[in-house]
């Protein structure tokens, strides 16, 4: 048996205005590139349950306008996003005869609409299921609905190794690592691993670093995007991690909480560790817009007044920060965008990505905005981009939260603005190394 993976690579953005004005900023369009080139984790992952009787090919959904027949069926996995192109590609796979198994977020998320239009759909985290499902293949009996959901989350220390393999040699600029799963925190609105299975994991390090070795191995000088909601959210493994990848020469990326920037002995571990950039959801640099969000403590709300800090600390050890800001919270009104283009301006935050509040289906956030009667359009998935509206703010319409974001972008990605704030990282960080070495 042969088996096609084949994912939903690239951007995607319905506000064809936005995308023109992003794309016409150097610092956008450049990490734009980065990002469209990275391959499907999750895809490889399953890929590397299969047993070695069955053939395993990659193929990005780009590179298939014509589907190739050799496949005795194809593992699709989408976001909310691709959702509805990921459906018409299941159409045509199927009327050639070929099963399809779909995966991923929004299969999870939005089970019995995805069975609509593939053979099998998989909720959840794929490695609980993928070996029944290949042998279900194998006997003909695919079931409609597998849910790992119901299972025990999956143990990392069986963790199968991604078949990096699949990848061709030259085209992956960055790969994808992953070191935990979920997150202890309960935002609204998030629509990342935690949909999978609830329970927070990590990874043991010497899997991770065995993955790492592995891309190393393949790709000589391989830069590492952590896949993680929350990399260093357990201290103690973040810690271990670290200790284990000093030296070893890798250049990384993770997303993270601003909790790292209470630990300065982390910082400068990460930093010998090759930890180039983390990203790091402020969400908004309002105490009113934060209150309520994560729904465990209201931490990201407690944390507000010491998010300059932190930025200040984190970026002072060379590594630095990525500020994720959303507008269209509940707390939000007319004076946030300014509220944030000050916070990134006294910050000197390196690197800042808004996005607008997404109720990604299947959420809480949408959820309660159903509720509320507040989503504009129910059968929306491909706005669920991070970058198009489909909600009714609270203290702003949507024209107002659609054009004070474009002119926020405007004034975010100005290169002038991003060089004065490049300039002032690297004349902060030589001072704080002459400090280091004269105490
Ligand atoms: C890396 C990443 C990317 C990469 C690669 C995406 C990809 N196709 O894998 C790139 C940069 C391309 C990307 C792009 C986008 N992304 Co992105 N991305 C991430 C990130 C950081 C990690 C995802 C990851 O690799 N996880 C690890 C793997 C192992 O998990 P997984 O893919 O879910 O796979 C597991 C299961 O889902 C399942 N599974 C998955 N597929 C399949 C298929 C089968 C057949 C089976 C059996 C099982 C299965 O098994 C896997 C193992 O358990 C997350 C945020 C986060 N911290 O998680 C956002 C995230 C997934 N991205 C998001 C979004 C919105 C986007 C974009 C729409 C942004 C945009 N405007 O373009 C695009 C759309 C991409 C696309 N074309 O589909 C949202 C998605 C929310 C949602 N529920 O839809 C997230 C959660 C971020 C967020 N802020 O909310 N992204």
């Amino acid at each position: 048996m042969n088996i096609g993976y084949i994912a939903m690579s690239g951007l995607r953005l319905v506000d064809q205005e936005l995308l023109d004005l992003g794309l016409s900023f150097p610092a956008v369009a450049r990490r734009a590139r980065e990002i469209e080139a990275l391959p499907s984790l999750g895809l490889l992952t399953i890929a590397g349950m299969s047993p070695s009787h069955m053939g395993a090919e990659y193929l990005e959904v780009r590179d298939c306008d014509e589907i190739p027949a050799r496949f005795d069926a194809i593992a699709l996995s989408t976001l909310s996003a691709t959702s509805k192109e990921a459906y018409a590609m299941a159409a045509r796979i199927r009327a050639m005869g070929i099963p399809v198994i779909l995966g991923g977020l929004h299969a999870t998320l939005a089970p019995q609409e995805a069975a609509r239009h593939v053979d099998a759909v998989v909720m959840g985290e794929g490695e609980c299921v993928w070996p029944e499902v290949l042998q279900d293949l194998e006997k003909g009996t695919l079931k409609p609905i597998y849910d790992a959901r119901s299972r025990k989350p999956f143990d990392f220390n069986f963790a199968p190794m991604p078949r990096f393999d699949l990848l061709g040699p030259d085209r992956y600029p960055r790969f994808t690592v992953q070191t935990q799963r979920g997150c202890p925190w309960a935002c609204e609105f998030c629509a990342a691993s935690m949909r999978l299975s609830p329970t927070f994991r990590t990874k043991p390090v010497e899997k991770v670093i065995a993955e790492l070795h592995r891309l190393r191995d393949l790709f000589q000088r391989p830069f590492i995007e952590f896949a993680d909601d929350n990399t260093f959210a357990d201290k103690r493994h973040g810690r271990a991690l670290m200790k284990a990848m000093a030296n070893e020469g890798f250049r990384w990326f993770t997303e993270t909480d601003v909790s790292v920037a209470d630990d300065e002995d982390l910082l400068r571990m990460m930093r010998d560790a090759g930890c180039q950039q983390i990203l790091i959801g402020f969400e908004s640099p309002r105490f009113a817009s934060l209150d309520g969000i994560e729904k465990n403590a209201n931490w990201k709300a407690r944390r507000t007044d010491r998010y300059l800090r932190a930025v200040e600390t984190i970026q002072k050890h060379g590594i630095t920060v990525n500020g994720c800001f959303m507008l269209g919270l509940d707390g939000d009104d007319p004076s946030s965008f300014e509220d944030v283009f000050q916070f990134v301006e006294s910050s000197g935050l390196y690197d800042v990505q808004v996005t607008y509040l997404t109720p990604f289906p299947g959420t809480p956030l949408w959820k309660r905005l159903s509720e509320e009667g507040r989503i504009l359009c129910e059968d929306a998935a491909d706005r669920c981009t991070l970058f198009d509206i489909n909600f009714q703010p609270t203290h702003m319409s949507v024209e107002e939260l659609r054009s004070g974001f474009h002119n926020l972008v405007r004034r975010l990605y100005a290169p002038e603005f991003v060089d004065r704030r490049s300039r002032a990282f690297r004349k902060h960080l030589k001072h704080s190394i002459r400090n280091r070495k004269q105490s």
